[in-house]
Order: structure tokens, then C-alpha cells, then sequence
């Protein structure tokens, strides 16, 4: 039965909690389809409350079996239940009670992923944002803090593994071949952090010694037989501790840390106290069956929960409004982290990528919303690239506009101040305003109000006078249910560039404040005149992206090839660089649309040829700097009316081109960067295959002969080399034989591994044109393929909606057909997963007319379906809206 009531909560309505939890003692007896749950709890009447006042818990589907109070069993007068909610009218006098609810639950029964389930035979859990609610009746909210004593009871042979949060204190054999465990979580903690798994797994241990001497025993349990793939999250998860203590100052605070990988998952991970929760695909990994990018993944989502020990734990959210508060600071930590232990500058470029590609989307189309939503109906679906990715650039645009010192200061006082608290955004930005005396009330906008931001600019230099004038004007566009938007405060690194290369230095600023290189952009324009500007500078704007805006110069074509060969920022070098070659591909699919044969400038191919070979850069962003933009990058570009056909013409067109006029440089420059059989899965090795793996592709599309990729996956020893490798055979010669041999050695070799499964299942669906439909329908039919299983689904049926361009986006309507049956087929089972999938859909009005109306008619049909769940319903009513 679902329950959509279609209520909308809002951020205006929030009230404190009228009863508090300060502990709660729960007892399981595990067994996998009848689970019985003993919640003890001690429930306060909070300060000016009235007695009598009734205690409302929330419910998700429970079946109630006891209920009493300090002992004594409930009249049936004295309370109503439902299974989705229990309220008590008649409750003792006094300040305090303890409640006593026995519920029993269907573990095996719950395909949602939700509240406790089954895995793979374990029995694990996952209560954020409102799964605790599917296990027991409680104040399922982030603001009612509790600490927990947790017993575990189940059979010892297929659980001999029970584990919760906190530090284990008990433990000892009963009869019946069961046993049992205690755990005591000293840290008090909201119900969305609670945590359990039993079953029977490997395990990796290890020791920490934090910076005051705790000794931590570590612990990363995975399915047996994978043990050795353990061994990198445990090496990250060692990093991560060691990098809070040193940059954030930050300690861990329980004896043990535990992580568990599970294969089905909704989401990446999941932070609970002293025992995260991981989906295994950011568990496992070996240089067999893990692409560089999957380490990377591994280690920033390891540290990423780690990390939200302090920010999501210690100091968590008043309520789900403020989800950003511990997401989006979260991210910014890991994001700082990826970026020390590996290249600062490839870490940027590859964050400011992930942003544009699944944020600005958002940001501009109809699922738009501020990073602090005011409103959602189901809060699931507010796990955003809002939420996270811009939220994590409004924390970067503190610090850029603080400086480190201040920005540190003010983290030491938000630890410092708000230990223990559900804390707020203002409580947030109220530290940041103490130590640097700084009035954040404009800047607290990129909080409030949703959309992308413009920046234009406009430049004129006067050679006599030696004067520089910067017109600079903000705009933002109306998103959602925000007709009018206030003006924001931009902060824009910048540098004037010189013939030279070098960045010019001016004698006096007027129209704006320019700090440490930061011009702040707060007014609607800006006149800004720079004095002692001899020669025309090229202008490097938004270096590093210190601000999440659409900025558009007017500026010579020239110039930004000079940007390109000396800016001296070198994210604004790779974005000068990827400008260019976007442009071309926006022009080149112009001409190809109008029936004229697609033509490119020599100079990308030029410059492309310079880069690769410029040894002064490291590998790995030499590969960046040689990708293309991605077909939905040059789409967003574009805007509207897409045919997404002639935008896949005119890139192969762009890459072509590229590979002509440098074939024999890149050849030899793929060979040189060969490996001879050495793996380390470090930044330096992985950037090496990545520029190798780049320019393959390039050598693929100028020759048409399949050879030098089938030879690369078949000496291939790793899986970074042995997926690119078969990817460029799917991409550029779908058609031969080494094609289908590598496929099906691909299958032989790893079929029985489903996480290596689904690189092979990916690398099909995002084969371009339109025989990709029939390619992936057949997969679904595949052994390896589960409808159930959320990585399966995503692999699949989530690559294929997402980086499938001219597959999915078929002109005859087809490939939307056959998506709006599967997102309705997963939502029998698992409605968050089906909601997110559904969002694949969100940018439907920016095609042209006729893949507009067939769109619509599959996000319709998905509309009209019978008995939605309200996490679909949220998303296609808002995309339809
Ligand atoms: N906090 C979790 C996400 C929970 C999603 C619930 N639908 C993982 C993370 O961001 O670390
Ligand atoms: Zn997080």
C-alpha cells in the first residue's frame, strides 16, 4: 500500500520537537522474514510543552505487536496505530516516561533498500533520510538526538558477524545455534545514523593511532574471496583519517571504525556512526577488475563518509531543509582531499566538469531548486547535484572570499560552537560572519536562490591612457517558482594577461572591490576601470571557477588561443581550450544541420598537438585538456532545439580532424607512454593511462582499423586499459570482429563478477545511433542483468538515458518508450531508484520539436501511471511542470 498524501513540507512550518529521546535500547531478533524489534525508550516532554500533549511517532508500513509504558501495557483507548503512524493520547504524568514498542518487520520482503534489509543474504540497513521509520516506530528526525544500546540476536552460522554503531561491549552464544551482541554508541545521534549488518563476510583489519593516541581498530568487511580487494579503501580510509586531524584538526572518537560493501545499494554510501555502509562498487577494487577511475571514486567517497563523522555526525541538521549543511561541506572536504593526494589542478577540472554536466542541467531546467530548498514533498529526491556539488561551491566561494585563515578560524568556531547540535545554515554562516567581521548577507543568497547565475563582460583598453574598463553584468534567469531574483555576490578570480603570458599589474582599481586577485561582482553592473595597463591584456576570468556562473566575454577569437598556449591559472588555460573546441562543434553541427559539409580551423588541431606533447604538464592533465566536451556538454551549450545527430557528426567531425593532423606524432606518443606490464594504481601511473587511453581514441577515429585497439585489450593488464580499450572498439568500430571477439572475452573472462559486469554493460549502452535501443532491450534479458539490483539498473539502463545522446534520444520516440516502461518497472520494487532514473528526462524542453512532444508523451505516460509512488510522482510532475 502506498500512501501518497501529496503533502508539501515546508522550511517556514519547522517547530521544535515537543518530546525528546534522550536514549533509546533496541533489541532484534533477527530472522529473515520475521524480524522482531524491542525499542526501549526514554521519552522527555521538552520545555514549555504542556503535559498531556500526545506523543505522534513516525511509521512506515509496521505491524505493532506490544506497546507499554514504565511497564505497563497500553489500554486500547490510550493510543491509535496505523502503520505509518502511533499516536498515545493517555500518557503518565510527570516529565518522563519510558515507552516500550514491539514491532515485527519482513526483511526479505523489502526491495526498496530502506529501513532493514537483505543483501545478498546479510541483513543490513539504511535509515537516511526516513528508514528508521520502516524498522520501529520513533521521532524519525534529524533534530531528536539519542544515545543507542543496540542488541543483535541471529542464527550464529549464517550471522556469525553482528555489528551496529559505536564501541561492541558484549557478546556470548544462546541456544539454538543463535547468539548474540551489544553496542553502545556513547554520541548521541539522530535516527538516520543508526546502522546494523549480520551476516557471514570477510573481513580487512587494521590500526589508527589519532593525533591524542586512541588506538582505533579498523575494520572493512566484504564478501568472503574479496578480501585483497579491500586493501585499497583501507590505505584511503588511513589517508582520510590522518588528513582531518592535520587539515581540519579533527579526531576520531570511538574505538572502532567499520565499513561494510553491500551490492545492492541506493546510493554511494552511507555515513552511520562507526559503521558506514557502502555500496561495494566504492569497496572493491584491483588493478583486474577496478578502472583508475573506480580508485579514485573509492577513495574520495571513503573519505567523503569518514569525513561526515564531524560534519553530518558530531554536528548534524536541525531539519532536511538544511541537507546541504553537512552534504554540500562534506563534499568540499573530499574534494579538498582528492585534491592534496593528487594533482590540484586535474581535481578541478574534473569537479568543475561533474558540476556543469549534472548540476547546471538542474540548475536550468525544471527539477530547479536553491541548495537550501524551502519546500519538497519527498525528501529522497533532494540527494542533488544542487544539494551536493553546488552546495560544496558555496562553502569554496567562503573560503575564496575569506582566505584560508579565516575560513579555517571559522571552522574551528562552527566544531567548536556547534558540537553536538542539529544545526542550521545561519548557524553555518553566523561563524564565518564572527572571525572576519564580514557581513555574508548578500553572499548568503547562493543558499536561497536557485538558477545558474550570467556574468557578461565587456572590455575596452585605451592604449594612450593606459586604461583598462571592465563592464560587468549579473543576471539571473527565473527558475521555478522564483520569477524575480535578487543580486548575488560573484566572487572572480581573475588575471590580466599580458603579451608576455604573464599576468599584468595595475596601478589603482575603481568600480569594485578587487582583493588577493578576487574582483566581487555584487551590484547589477559593475564599471571597473584599471589604470597602468600599457598593452590590451587577454582577460583570464573565473580562474579556478571561484564562482558557479555562466560568463560570457566579449573577446577576440584570438584570444582565447592565447589563453590557451600562456594562461598562467591552468584551469582557466584546459577551459580556454575546451571553449574552443566546443565552439567548433556548436559550428560545425550548424553547417551539417543546414545540408554544408562540417569544416574546423586548424589551430584546435594545433593546439592539441602542442599540449600532448608538452612534457612540462603532467599526464593527466595533458588527457584532460585533449577530451572533447562530452555531446550533452555541447548540448547544454546549445541550449535548445537540440538534434543531438548533428552534434555526434560534427564531434567525430572535431575529433577526426584532430587525430588527422596529428597521427603520427600521437602514435608515437602512444607508444611511448606504455606501461611494460607495471601497475600502480597512483595518480601519476593513472594519468599516464589516461593520456594514452585518450589519444587510442583519437588513433581509432583517424585510422578505421581496428587493430591497435584489439591489440591494446588483448595485452591489456589492467582494467583501465582493457575497458578503454574495448569502449573505443564499441564506439568506433561497432562493426568488427575484434569488436564482438573482445566483447564476449570480456563476458568469458569476468561474467561471473557482476561489479566488472557492469563496465561491459555500460560500454554497450552508451554505443552511439540508433541500433543502441535494440542492444540494450536485449540486455535487460541478459543472465547478469537484475531489475533489482540498483547498480545493474544504473549500469545499464542509467548509462544508457544519461550518456547516450543519439541512442536514447532516438528522433522516432523509441528510446523514451522503452525507458518510461523500465523506470516504471523498478519502481514496482525500488521507487528512489526509479525517481532518480526518471530524472534522465529533465532536460526533455531543450530538444527539438518533434523529440520534445515524444518526450513528453513517455514522462506522461509515466505521469498516468496506476498507484505512483510519491518519490516518482515528485519527479515527473515537476519535470511535466
Ligand atoms: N548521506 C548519504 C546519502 C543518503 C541518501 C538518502 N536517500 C550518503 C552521503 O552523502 O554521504
Ligand atoms: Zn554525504
Amino acid at each position: 500500500m502506498r500512501t501518497d498524501t501529496g503533502q508539501v513540507f515546508k522550511l517556514e512550518d519547522y517547530r521544535r520537537p515537543d518530546y525528546r529521546i534522550p536514549e533509546t535500547r533496541l533489541s532484534f531478533d533477527l530472522h529473515p522474514d520475521r524480524t522482531v524489534v524491542v525499542s526501549e525508550l526514554l521519552i522527555e516532554r521538552a520545555d514549555g510543552v504542556p503535559e498531556g500533549t500526545p506523543l505522534v511517532l513516525d511509521g512506515d508500513g509496521l505491524d505493532l505487536l506490544a506497546l507499554d509504558i514504565n511497564g505497563e501495557p497500553l489500554g486500547a483507548n490510550a493510543y491509535e496505530a496505523t502503520p505509518d503512524r502511533l499516536a498515545i493520547h493517555a500518557l503518565p504524568k510527570g516529565p518522563s516516561f519510558r515507552l516500550r514498542v514491539t514491532t515485527r518487520i519482513d526483511p526479505s520482503a523489502n526491495q526498496a533498500l530502506m529501513g532493514l534489509y537483505r543483501s545478498s543474504g546479510v541483513y543490513t540497513t539504511q535509515c537516511e533520510a526516513e528508514g528508521f521509520r520502516r524498522i520501529t516506530y520513533s521521532l524519525d528526525r534529524p533534530d531528536v538526538l539519542s544515545v543507542y544500546r543496540v542488541r543483535l540476536e541471529a542464527d550464529k552460522a549464517a550471522a556469525p558477524l553482528l555489528l551496529s554503531n559505536g564501541n561492541p561491549v558484549e557478546a556470548g552464544d544462546l541456544p539454538g545455534g543463535r547468539h548474540y551482541a551489544v553496542w553502545d554508541d556513547p554520541h548521541p545521534k539522530p535516527s538516520y545514523l543508526f546502522a546494523l549488518v549480520a551476516g557471514d563476510l570477510g573481513v580487512v583489519t587494521d590500526e589508527f593511532v589519532t593525533m591524542s593516541g586512541r588506538r582505533v581498530a579498523l575494520g572493512i568487511y566484504v564478501e568472503k574471496g574479496k578480501e585483497p580487494r579491500a586493501a585499497y579503501a583501507m590505505d584511503a580510509l588511513k589517508r582520510s583519517m590522518t588528513w582531518d586531524e592535520e587539515v581540519f584538526g579533527r579526531e576520531y572518537d570511538l574505538d572502532v571504525f567499520n565499513i561494510v560493501a553491500v551490492s545492492d545499494f541506493n546510493m554511494g554510501a552511507m555515513e552511520n556512526k562507526g559503521l558506514n555502509i557502502f555500496n561495494d562498487k566504492y569497496v572493491l577494487a584491483d588493478e583486474e577488475t577496478a578502472t583508475d577511475a573506480d580508485f579514485a571514486n573509492i577513495e574520495a567517497i571513503i573519505a567523503h563518509e569518514y569525513f561526515h563523522n564531524w560534519t553530518g555526525n558530531r554536528i548534524t541538521c536541525r531539519d532536511w531543509f538544511q541537507l546541504c549543511l553537512k552534504e554540500g561541506l562534506t563534499v568540499y572536504r573530499d574534494h579538498e582531499f582528492s585534491a592534496d593526494q593528487r594533482s590540484r589542478a586535474v581535481k578541478r577540472i574534473a569537479e568543475v566538469r561533474t558540476l556543469k554536466a549534472h548540476q547546471f542541467p538542474e540548475d536550468q531546467g525544471p527539477l530547479a531548486h536553491p541548495v537550501r530548498p524551502r519546500r519538497y514533498r519527498e525528501i529522497n529526491n533532494f540527494y542533488t547535484a544542487t544539494v551536493y556539488e553546488k552546495g560544496s561551491e558555496v562553502v569554496r566561494m567562503i573560503r575564496t572570499i575569506l582566505g584560508v585563515d579565516a575560513f579555517r578560524a571559522g571552522m574551528d568556531l562552527y566544531f567548536e560552537r556547534h558540537d553536538g547540535d542539529a544545526a542550521t545554515i545561519e548557524d553555518f554562516l553566523a561563524v564565518f560572519e564572527e572571525v572576519s567581521g564580514r557581513d555574508l548577507s548578500q553572499f548568503a543568497l547562493w543558499y536561497h536562490q536557485a538558477g545558474t547565475p550570467n556574468v557578461s563582460v565587456k572590455a575596452s583598453h585605451d592604449a594612450a591612457t593606459g586604461e583598462l574598463v571592465l563592464d560587468i553584468e549579473q543576471s539571473s534567469p527565473p527558475t521555478p517558482g522564483e520569477s524575480r531574483k535578487r543580486l548575488m555576490h560573484i566572487p572572480l578570480a581573475f588575471g590580466l594577461v599580458g603579451p608576455d603570458g604573464r599576468d599584468m599589474i595595475w596601478e589603482t582599481v575603481e568600480g569594485a572591490a578587487v582583493e588577493h586577485g578576487v574582483l566581487h561582482v555584487r551590484k547589477r553592473r559593475h564599471h571597473v576601470r584599471f589604470t597602468g595597463i600599457a598593452e590590451r591584456p587577454r582577460l583570464s576570468l573565473n580562474r579556478g571557477f571561484s564562482a558557479p556562473v555562466t560568463l560570457s566575454v566579449e573577446e577576440r577569437p584570438e584570444d582565447r588561443a592565447f589563453l590557451a598556449r600562456h594562461d598562467g591559472d591552468l584551469y582557466s588555460r584546459w577551459q580556454a581550450l575546451n571553449g574552443l573546441m566546443t565552439d567548433a562543434v556548436i559550428e560545425a553541427s550548424k553547417q551539417l544541420r543546414d545540408g554544408r559539409a562540417a569544416s574546423f580551423s586548424a589551430e584546435i588541431a594545433e593546439l592539441c598537438g602542442t599540449i600532448a606533447a608538452d612534457d612540462r604538464f603532467e599526464e593527466a592533465y595533458r588527457a584532460l585538456a585533449l577530451s572533447l566536451p562530452s555531446e550533452a556538454d555541447i548540448a547544454r551549450e546549445i541550449g535548445s532545439n537540440i538534434d543531438p545527430d548533428a552534434i555526434l557528426s560534427a564531434r567525430n567531425g572535431l575529433i577526426e580532424a584532430i587525430a588527422g593532423a596529428n597521427a603520427d606524432a600521437f602514435a608515437t606518443l602512444y607508444d611511448r607512454l606504455a606501461d611494460g606490464g607495471r601497475f600502480s594504481p597512483d595518480a601519476a601511473s593513472a594519468g599516464r593511462r589516461a593520456l594514452r587511453n585518450v589519444l587510442l581514441d583519437y588513433l581509432a577515429a583517424g585510422s578505421r582499423a581496428p587493430g591497435r585497439a584489439a591489440a591494446q585489450y588483448g595485452d591489456a593488464g589492467n582494467m583501465t586499459d582493457r575497458s578503454a580499450a574495448l569502449a573505443v572498439l564499441v564506439m568506433r568500430h561497432a562493426d568488427a570482429a575484434e569488436t564482438k571477439a573482445a566483447l564476449a572475452d570480456f563476458e568469458a573472462r569476468f561474467g561471473s563478477d557482476a561489479l566488472v559486469m557492469d563496465k561491459w554493460f555500460q560500454i554497450q549502452a552508451a554505443a552511439p545511433g540508433t541500433g543502441a535501443l535494440a542492444t540494450v532491450r536485449a540486455l535487460t534479458n541478459h543472465p547478469g542483468f537484475s531489475i533489482a539490483n540498483p547498480n545493474r539498473v544504473r549500469a545499464l539502463i542509467g548509462t544508457f538515458s544519461s550518456a547516450n545522446q543519439t541512442g536514447f534520444h532516438r528522433a522516432d520516440g523509441e528510446g523514451y518508450r522503452f525507458f518510461a516502461g523500465i523506470v516504471l518497472e523498478v519502481e514496482q520494487r525500488n521507487p528512489q531508484v526509479a525517481a532518480r532514473l526518471a530524472t534522465g528526462l529533465r532536460s526533455w524542453r531543450s530538444l527539438e520539436p518533434r523529440r520534445k512532444a515524444l518526450a513528453r508523451e513517455a514522462l506522461q505516460k509515466i505521469a498516468t501511471a496506476e498507484n505512483l509512488s510519491p518519490d516518482l510522482r515528485d519527479i515527473v510532475e515537476r519535470t511535466l511542470a
